[in-house]
C-alpha cells in the first residue's frame, strides 16, 4: 500500500486541514501517515478559537520515524503555524525526499485577496521558499499573488493566469497548479504549468456560487490521493475539481448544513467510486 505523509495543524472542529486529509486520502486507499503542527480548537474562520503550538515535537517524532526506517510516497503539506515551522518542514523534506517521493506542496495562507489572521508578508515569502522544493504546487490566486508580488485581481485574463504561473515556476516548482481560476461566466478550475513538458493544462467546472471554507483541502488530499494511486495530472485534477464541486452541491441542499465546512462525509463514497473505475 502507499504511504502519504501529511503535514498541517488539527482544527478539532471545522472540517479542514488533518480532519479532511486523514478520512478522505484513507478512503482512497492509501496509508495516511500525520504529523501534527498545532492543535485547535477549531480553524481560524470563527470568532475564538485556541491554539496549541506542536512545534517542538516535530523533530521527535520525525528522528523515531527515520530511525524506523519509514519511507514515504508523497509528503503533503497544507496549513503550517509559522516561518519556524516552514523551516522544519524544509528539514523533513530533506531527510525524506527519495527519487520516487512526490512533494506536493499547498501553501495555505490566504483567499479572496486577503492573508489569513495568522500570517503576513513575511510568511508569505517563507512559503514561496517552501514552494520551490515541491514537485507540485496548488496555491490559489490570492496565495500566488503573495508570493510573486503580483496585484491581486478579482477579474483577469488568460494572460494574467499564465502570467502567475511563469512568476510561480520561477520559485522552483516542477509543476504549478492555480486553484479557482475562472475564465469564463459561471465556470471555475484549475489551471497548471509543467515546466518541464512546457505545457499548460486546465479543467473547468461548474461553478457553485457558495464560498465554503475547506474546500481547498478536500480539493488537495484528493489529488495527493490520486497522484499516489498512479492516476495521471490530469485524471488526478479532474477527479478532485469534480469531487469538490459535487461535495459543494451536496452541501448546500443540507437544510442542517454547518456554515463552517461542507459535507464531504456523504459524498466519500462516490469519491471511492469513481477512483475505482480509474485504477481498474
Ligand atoms: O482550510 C485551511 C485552514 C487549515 N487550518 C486552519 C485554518 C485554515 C483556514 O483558515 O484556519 C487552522
Amino acid at each position: 500500500m502507499k504511504k502519504v505523509l501529511t503535514i498541517q495543524d488539527i482544527s478539532c472542529l471545522g472540517k479542514c486541514s488533518t480532519t479532511v486529509a486523514l478520512p478522505i486520502i484513507s478512503a482512497m486507499g492509501v496509508e495516511t501517515v500525520i504529523l501534527p503542527t498545532a492543535v485547535l480548537s477549531t480553524h481560524t474562520m470563527f470568532k475564538n478559537f485556541t491554539v496549541k503550538d506542536l512545534m517542538d515535537q516535530l523533530v521527535p517524532i520525525t528522528d523515531h520515524w527515520k530511525a524506523e526506517g519509514v519511507k514515504f510516497d508523497a509528503i503533503y503539506t497544507g496549513y503550517l503555524g509559522s516561518a519556524e515551522e516552514i523551516e522544519i518542514v524544509k528539514k523533513i523534506f530533506d531527510e525524506f525526499k527519495t527519487e520516487d517521493t512526490l512533494i506536493f506542496i499547498d501553501p495555505v495562507m490566504a483567499d479572496n485577496g486577503k492573508l489569513y489572521p495568522a500570517f503576513d508578508e513575511a510568511y508569505a515569502k517563507e512559503n514561496a521558499v517552501l514552494c520551490g522544493k515541491a514537485d507540485i504546487i496548488v496555491p490559489n490566486i490570492t496565495e500566488a499573488c503573495f508570493m510573486t508580488d503580483t496585484e491581486y485581481k478579482e477579474v483577469y485574463d488568460e494572460e494574467y493566469v499564465k502570467t502567475l504561473l511563469g512568476k510561480l515556476a520561477k520559485l522552483g516548482a516542477k509543476k504549478v497548479v492555480l486553484t479557482g481560476v475562472s475564465l469564463s461566466e459561471g465556470k471555475t478550475g484549475v489551471y497548471g504549468y509543467d515546466t518541464e513538458t512546457d505545457q499548460y493544462f486546465t479543467y473547468q467546472n461548474d461553478r457553485v456560487d457558495a464560498m465554503f471554507h475547506g474546500t481547498g483541502d478536500i480539493f488537495a488530499s484528493v489529488s495527493v490521493g490520486a497522484l499516489t494511486r498512479g492516476l495521471s495530472l490530469d485524471q488526478a485534477f479532474k477527479l478532485a475539481a469534480d469531487y469538490t464541486a459535487d461535495t459543494i452541491k451536496t452541501t448546500i441542499e443540507n437544510p442542517e448544513k454547518p456554515w463552517y465546512g461542507v459535507d464531504f462525509e456523504t459524498t466519500i463514497p462516490e469519491l471511492v467510486t469513481e477512483l475505482g473505475k480509474l485504477t481498474k
